[in-house]
């Protein structure tokens, strides 16, 4: 069973993958003011950023999973990460939550989304290929504008990314990824009748838009996914702008620890895709195509439910079923798989729902991972 301290508090959990956290929820007013304190912590990149960061992040995921709309200070009462007496993280958390539900707006976030930082980090970060750390780079030395930064040194992805600006930042639309979807569904077909392809990322949990295709492709008999990439992406050359493969380091075992906890070893393509707009939708002066991004991952199918999980995300559900696996089983998860910190021991599990019941979580559906 769950230790106390994750237990049930207030119909809330702590740990976010326990909660059921729905796409719509009551208090997007309040997520809306923690997710941008998430983001300008992040974007400070000082010594606590990380965690500062994190901190707004689990305030917001307590508050996705509150099957009501918070509408007094009193009901924060016992809220983990926003009500908590020994965390001053928390602390403020609440002092902006209490700001916003006794004021109508906290002057912490206006400041913040008005100013020139902020915002140059965002349109910098919008850029494919930079992170915080170049945007404040860029930032730092007196770059404000897209154009300032045209005739800087950038890298393969950045000079893509900065090329193909506009489109990269129009929201994918669900149908568009569903033309991908089956653009590249058509194409594994002509390899391998078997193969299969499987939407995840945003669209997996019901999200209508999102800034990104993320597709996993498997097959049905281990091993025979094996060569496939390369052929795909051979076919598929006309309707790609940009690839960038990633090669399987061959470790796609369960217990590899790579670099970053978060990135996995499967065989991969990052891409930039040359979508074909419906005529309907084409006018004269525009284009008649959008550049989209699309990753293409694939899975040995012995690895595939963990893959599904790991994929399907949120980023913050990934990392709490991740440190509640860890905490209270003791037990590592991953995309390729999940064994016992000490006698690393592999768990096997054949589906999703198999992941969940081996870790006594109750199943959540991907349109309740949305924390
Ligand atoms: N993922 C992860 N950690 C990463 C990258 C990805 O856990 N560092 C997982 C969780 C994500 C999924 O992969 O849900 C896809 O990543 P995206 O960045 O594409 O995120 P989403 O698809 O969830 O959202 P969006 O609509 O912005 O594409
Ligand atoms: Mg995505």
């Amino acid at each position: 069973p769950p230790t106390k301290k994750s237990r049930l508090s207030k119909g809330v959990n702590m740990y976010a993958c326990q909660n059921c956290t729905p796409l719509h929820h009551f208090n997007s007013r309040l997520t809306d003011a923690l997710e941008i304190l998430e983001q300008h912590a992040f974007f400070r990149l000082d010594q606590n950023a990380e965690s500062r960061a994190l901190a707004f992040r689990r305030g917001s995921a307590t508050l996705k999973a509150c099957p009501h709309k918070i509408t007094s200070v009193d009901s924060l009462k016992n809220l983990p990460y926003i009500d908590t007496s020994n965390s001053s993280k928390a602390g403020h958390c609440k002092k902006v939550i209490t700001e916003i539900l006794e004021e109508g707006f906290s002057d912490e976030v206006e400041d913040i989304v008005n100013s020139d930082f902020y915002k140059t980090m965002k349109l910098f970060c919008g850029i494919w290929g930079v992170g915080p750390s170049t945007a404040k780079k860029w930032f730092d030395s007196g770059h404000r504008h897209l154009n300032d930064i045209k005739n800087l040194k950038l890298n393969k992805d950045q000079t893509v990314g900065l090329e193909y600006y506009e489109d990269l930042n129009t929201p994918v639309s669900k149908d568009e990824a569903l033309c991908v979807s089956e653009i590249v569904k058509t194409v594994c077909m002509e390899i391998k009748k078997d193969l299969l392809v499987t939407l995840v990322g945003g669209f997996r949990r019901g999200k209508p838009a999102g800034h990104d295709v993320d597709l996993l492709i498997s097959h049905p008999t281990q091993g025979e996914e094996k060569h496939v990439l390369p052929k795909v992406m051979e076919k598929l050359k006309d309707n790609f702008l940009y690839t960038d493969k990633k090669m399987s380091s061959g470790t796609t075992h369960p217990q590899y620890t790579g670099k970053s906890s978060t990135m996995d070893q499967f065989e991969k393509c990052f891409s930039i895709f040359k979508l074909d707009l419906p005529k309907s939708t084409k006018n004269g002066n525009e284009k008649p195509w959008k550049a989209i991004r699309v990753d293409l991952i694939v899975v040995p199918t012995d690895q595939y439910p963990f893959a599904l999980l790991g994929w399907t995300g949120t980023k913050h559900f990934e990392r709490e079923i991740r440190r509640y696996t860890k905490t209270e089983k003791k037990v590592v998860l991953t995309s390729h798989g999940m064994y016992t910190t000490d006698t690393k021991q592999s768990i096997e599990a054949k589906t999703e729902e198999e992941i969940f019941k081996k870790l006594d979580l109750e199943f959540r559906p991907p349109s309740e991972r949305c924390c």
